[in-house]
């Protein structure tokens, strides 16, 4: 076997069991030599190998020194790191457990926005809808509005026609009054007429009873005449005067027979007057036949129209039923589209309240508070911020808000003589907006120390819901009721969370 190996333990306990090994087998060294050499070489081997046994009792026992010092040093570390490790542990899970808390808040705020903006959406639209849907009713009704405006012009104009055709009918009504009067009167004189011509024919017909009577005596004279020529024969002068008796009486017959003439005459003339009062009597009765025909057409043409007006008259009452009910549609409309304004209105309040909320929360936060704290004067354990711009109370309120603070709220005579002390005309967070004449601090907290001006609050013109610090007084007494909507500096208060 052969051995290369020139250093370390390996060499001494090669060596130290030499003589038990055989060098080579074919080479044999001298065994005297041998021994010698191998004792020589045993002696220093083995101080070398006490050295060398030393040493590494030595390098032993400075390793376990350094072992045990490390491993207390790495103990007294260890307990170090974990301590820090389990404090950071802690820290972060509180951290992380906040952090989900806040990321769930927010995704749920983000849907609960989504959502509310969807509903707005869908509001503004039917909105929309509706102020077309009311357009329309408006249009309709200005329509209906206008037919009933020339339904009125033509019903006006109607009347005038017809108050024309009253107008005329009257004046035929007069002319045929008149006709009638006119008509009796010549009747009346006609009746005259017919009397005196009835007189005449009486007296004619006594003349002709008289001439009869007389036509009778003369016969009697006659016959007497004859019985007396017949006595004249026997009596001739006597007969001689009745032959003059007869002449004389012949004389008077024949007057009566010329006035019987003229009698005739007169009652022929008479006659032919009553016939032509006759025809012109006929003709007036045509006239006023006809006067009342046509006054009766045009009475029909009048109900007729009086008819039609009525229609008119109906149709126009319908339209304007058909018009308010429209209205009231449209009122109705118009209340649902205020009530879902209302509904919209107070699901933005109550989305705006959840942002206030977080922010809230993030108030808690105190790296919020410490921004800007240069800018901050303290006071107890509050801050105060003073603004150098002017604003509404609600955007003074929201900057704030912002600053991790709010409105300040003043519960001491201290706070108030502080905050006078900075002489500023500022807005303070107290108001009675929810409620007139209840004030509340901005915390919801009612009212008990109180600093009113004298007079104050007096909401004057009825609009001051915002309460102000005023600059300049004399006393104590320093707060304004003022209208939200006006513009000043203001005060924010900050707590800082006591820790
Ligand atoms: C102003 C206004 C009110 C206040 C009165 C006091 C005229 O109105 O500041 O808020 O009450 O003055 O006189
Ligand atoms: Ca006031």
């Amino acid at each position: 076997m052969k051995h290369s190996k020139k250093c370390g333990d390996s060499e001494s306990i090669a060596y130290s069991n030499f003589d038990m090994i055989e060098v080579n087998d074919s080479t044999y060294l001298d065994k005297a030599d041998q021994t010698q050499g191998i004792r020589a070489g045993g002696r220093r081997s083995r101080l070398a190998a006490v050295c060398l046994g030393l040493l590494c009792v030595l390098l032993l026992i400075t390793i376990i020194v350094i072992c045990v010092r490390s491993v207390r040093e790495k103990e007294a570390m260890d307990q170090t790191i974990s301590s820090l490790s389990e404090n950071c542990t802690a820290e972060r899970e509180t951290l992380l457990s906040s952090i989900t808390t806040l990321t769930e808040e927010r995704d749920q705020l983000k849907n609960s926005y989504k959502d509310l903006s969807e509903e707005k959406d869908q509001l503004k639209k039917s909105n929309k809808d509706l102020t077309e849907e009311r357009d329309q009713l408006t249009k309709s009704n200005k329509d209906l509005s206008e037919e009933r405006d020339q339904l009125t012009k033509s019903n006006k104009d109607l009347s005038e026609e017809r108050d024309q055709l009253t107008k005329s009918n009257k004046d035929l009504s007069e002319e045929r009054d008149q006709l009638k009067i006119s008509n009796k009167d010549l009747t009346e004189e006609r009746d005259q007429l017919k009397n005196s011509n009835k007189d005449l024919t009486e007296e004619r017909d006594q003349l002709k009873n008289s001439n009869k009577d007389l036509t009778e005596e003369r016969d009697q004279l006659k016959n007497s005449n004859k019985d007396l020529t017949e006595e004249r024969d026997q009596l001739k002068n006597s007969n001689k005067d009745l032959t003059e008796e007869r002449d004389q009486l012949k004389n008077s017959n024949k007057d009566l027979t010329e006035e019987r003439d003229q009698l005739k005459n007169s009652n022929k003339d008479l006659t032919e007057e009553r016939d032509q009062l006759k025809n012109s009597n006929k003709n007036l009765t045509e006239e006023r036949d006809q006067l009342k025909n046509s006054n009766k057409d045009l009475t029909e043409e009048r109900d007729q129209l009086k008819n039609s007006n009525k229609d008119l008259t109906e149709e126009r009452d319908q339209l304007k039923n058909s018009n308010k009910n429209l209205t009231e549609e449209r009122d109705q409309l118009k209340n649902s589209n205020k009530n879902l304004t209302e509904e919209r209105d107070q699901l933005k309040n109550s989305c705006q309240n959840l942002i206030e909320q977080k922010k809230k929360d993030q108030q808690k936060n105190p790296i919020h508070i410490l921004n800007d704290l240069a800018s901050w004067k303290k006071f107890g354990s509050s801050h105060y911020y003073i603004s150098t711009e002017a604003k509404t109370w609600d955007k003074a309120r929201q900057n704030c808000r912002e600053r991790g603070a709010d409105l300040v709220i003043i519960n001491s005579r201290e706070e108030q003589e502080f905050i006078k002390r900075e002489n500023k005309y500022v807005w303070i967070g107290l108001t009675d907006a929810e409620e007139e004449g209840v004030w509340k601090w901005v915390d919801g907290s009612p009212l008990t120390t109180r600093f009113w001006n004298t007079g104050e609050p007096n909401n004057y013109a009825k609009g001051e819901d915002c309460a102000v610090f005023k600059d300049g007084t004399s006393t104590l007494q320093t707060w304004n009721d003022l209208p939200c909507c006006y513009e000043n500096l203001w005060i924010c208060e900050a707590t800082l969370p006591s820790s």
